[in-house]
């Protein structure tokens, strides 16, 4: 086992410890305590909750690797007691702290069964809970997400970045010495390339980038993508919504709208899931 999966099974332990003291505290505590062996988390970098009916376990995956103040955004993926995806949910949206409620409007798209793209969902702050009602036909439960836990975790996967791992720490404020077209994706299982089609990065217009995505054996994947992007030192993300869609080429997606609004430090941050894994792919690059 790597230094760094080590180091995010110690933030896992932690966040879970962190989740169980405070259902143990807290109004939810005999319904958490019910089920709380019957579901499992999959992700190594998830917030984990388990719905208070017992019915749903949620995870929630920053793209950016962590929550932040403000818009994130995150996967949310489901699963049921028998461990299989939850597909067709309806979901919504509060952030809670201290008796206080406020209703969150994120955009939300099912990109793959059961794994939902949560979009601009806005924390006032990384205190509190996020609260998600998911219900269908047959299924409602109500997971409460422990945003405070969720940040403990960054926090150590900041120690690891600083400690035991010389990969692309998140919240380094000093870009990288070199800017690859092609990267390894962060836990290795993908090689992604990316081509501007206009040939190079353009600042201030709208265009599209070719996405190339392969595995270990150098064979293109099928994959569902999506994208995302900031300028870490100026902590805000992308001015547009770029849409990634599949090609006639397998193991190739098209990026469009993306924008790029100043010079500087910018990353495109791309998401990529199969059926067996889900993994980031990291480029960064300067505008002149
Ligand atoms: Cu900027």
């Amino acid at each position: 086992m790597s230094a760094r999966s080590l180091f995010r099974l110690l933030a896992l332990c932690s966040s879970l410890f962190l989740l169980t003291a405070c259902a143990t505290t807290g109004p939810q505590s005999s319904a958490q305590h019910e089920c709380e062996g019957a579901f499992a988390p999959h992700y190594a970098d998830s917030v984990f909750a388990i719905g208070q009916d017992c019915q749903l376990s949620g995870e929630l995956v920053p793209a950016s690797g962590e929550l932040v103040a403000g818009a994130n955004t995150a996967d949310l993926i489901f699963h049921n007691r028998q461990d299989a995806d939850v597909p067709g949910l309806s979901l919504e949206f509060a952030w809670a702290k201290n008796g206080t409620r406020q209703a969150l409007n994120p955009d939300v798209q099912e990109v793959m069964s059961g794994l939902y793209l949560i979009r601009n969902l806005q924390l006032p702050e990384l205190q509190g809970q996020l609260i998600v009602k998911a219900s269908k036909s047959g299924v409602a439960d109500t997971l409460v997400f422990d945003l405070a836990a969720g940040m403990q975790q960054g926090q150590m996967d900041q120690m690891a970045h600083d400690h035991g791992d010389h990969g692309h720490g998140m919240q380094d404020m000093t870009p990288p010495e070199t800017f690859p077209t092609t990267v390894q994706s962060e836990d290795g299982a993908f090689t992604v390339s990316y081509s501007p089609v206009p040939g190079r990065v353009l600042m201030n217009q709208i265009h599209s980038w070719e996405i190339t995505v392969r595995d270990q054996n150098g064979d293109p994947v099928r994959a569902v993508v999506t994208a995302d992007g900031d300028m870490p030192q100026h902590g805000h993300g992308l001015p547009t919504r770029p849409e990634v869609s599949t090609t006639e080429q397998t193991g190739v997606y098209l990026v469009e709208g993306l924008k790029f609004h100043m010079p500087g430090w910018w990353r495109v941050i791309l998401t990529i899931r199969t059926m067996e894994t889900h993994d980031r792919a990291i480029f960064d690059f300067m505008l002149p």
